[in-house]
């Protein structure tokens, strides 16, 4: 059984904040990875979850994630993540305040770890985090001095990463004509489809949320594939751009893809499905590199003063990273998401 104890004992991660929220009823997670490069940065996942145990697994995984992609990306940010696991009996209207608490949480590790949104926050509430939690706290609105929500940015460099992909399988990196897969059209999804569009690629989608499948009819161009077909649908890149854990032992088998490369966080349910992917001969590109976009941009901007054009600028460097992990897996006969976390994993070494 996997207890809270067995988690916190056998992370590989420096220290792990739990707080219970009393007047929300939330548990807030601050998962602090590893600060060897940098400030422990991530964002702030807020949903619920079926346990503690599994909300807390969920940010452990994360906050690894971070570390690898800031590393993998030649960053010098350290890895976290926090999770907010809401109760089943949520009221909506008390989340200004639990924002702001978890800000003052935030305030109190003195710097020990900074921000940013992810699956269930925006850059609105960055604003309320920010109130009690500055100036940790990346992506507040612009109209409040921030670079605004991170999902354009990511699936720019989610473009950018595909491109790589289609220069290995076919020796053009062109993605007019490529058919391409998204699973999930949230913010990252969505700007995405517009970027494919422009490219010419045969854009089709999935989404479980029958409001997000609707509010794309009248998009040319563009193919819903039922919930039951996205596997099995013929593609050159599969794009998982929702939750992860959706590369597995059930699913890899079904596809029938050439590439999978998506904005999504943690995308294999165990590292055994980098393998099963290979194995496949479908090439994989590490979520973790390709999906820095959206963090790369707001510290650019923030931190280093970067404008925006400049910062988009800075995110191009996702197809040279992922080209470099493709060639090492090619030439040491790995996978490429074990080519990468070599060369995370050398950077993260050097004293
Ligand atoms: C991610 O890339 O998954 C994030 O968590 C986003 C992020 C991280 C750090 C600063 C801003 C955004």
């Amino acid at each position: 059984m996997t207890t809270i104890q067995s988690l916190l004992q056998q992370w590989d991660g420096e220290s792990t904040v739990i707080r219970h929220d009393r007047p929300s009823g939330a548990f807030i997670i601050i998962a602090i990875h590893s600060s060897h490069l940098g400030i422990p940065s991530g964002g702030t996942r807020m949903k619920m979850y079926p346990d503690l145990a599994q909300a807390l697994q969920d940010a452990h995984r994360l906050a690894q994630g971070m570390t690898l992609k800031f590393a993998v990306a030649g960053m010098k940010r350290g890895g976290g993540k926090a999770v907010i696991a809401l109760p089943p009996d949520f009221d909506p209207g008390g989340r200004p305040n639990l924002l702001r608490r978890y800000g003052a949480l935030i305030k109190s590790l003195n710097g020990a770890f900074e921000t940013g949104p992810d699956v269930g926050t925006a850059a609105e509430d960055m604003d309320l985090i920010a109130e009690t939690g500055a100036p940790h706290v990346f992506c507040r609105t612009p109209a409040n001095g921030g670079s605004g929500d991170t999902g354009p940015a990511t699936a720019l460099g989610v473009f950018h990463g595909m491109h790589a992909v289609c220069e290995r399988l076919f020796g053009d990196p062109a993605l007019a004509g490529r058919r391409v897969l998204l699973q999930g059209v949230g913010s990252v999804g969505r700007a995405l489809i517009d970027l494919l569009r422009e490219a010419e690629a045969e854009v089709l989608f999935n989404d479980i949320d029958r409001g997000v499948v609707d509010a794309l009819r009248d998009v040319p161009g563009i193919r819903f594939v039922p919930a039951e077909a996205v596997y099995e649908t013929p593609c050159d890149i599969f794009a998982p751009c929702a939750l992860g854990g959706v590369l597995n032992q059930d699913t890899i088998p079904k596809l029938r893809c050439r590439a999978v490369a998506g904005g999504a966080n943690n995308q294999l349910a165990e590292p055994a499905d980098a393998r099963r992917l290979h194995a496949r001969g479908i090439l994989y590109a590490p979520d973790y590199a390709i999906n820095i976009g959206g963090a790369m941009v707001a510290v650019s901007m923030e931190l280093d003063g970067l404008s925006r054009a400049e910062a988009e600028e800075r995110v191009k460097s996702v197809r040279g990273t992922l080209l470099h992990i493709f060639e090492v897996a090619g030439q040491e006969g790995c996978t490429s998401e074990e080519a990468a976390r070599r060369i995370a994993e050398a950077r993260l070494s050097r004293p």
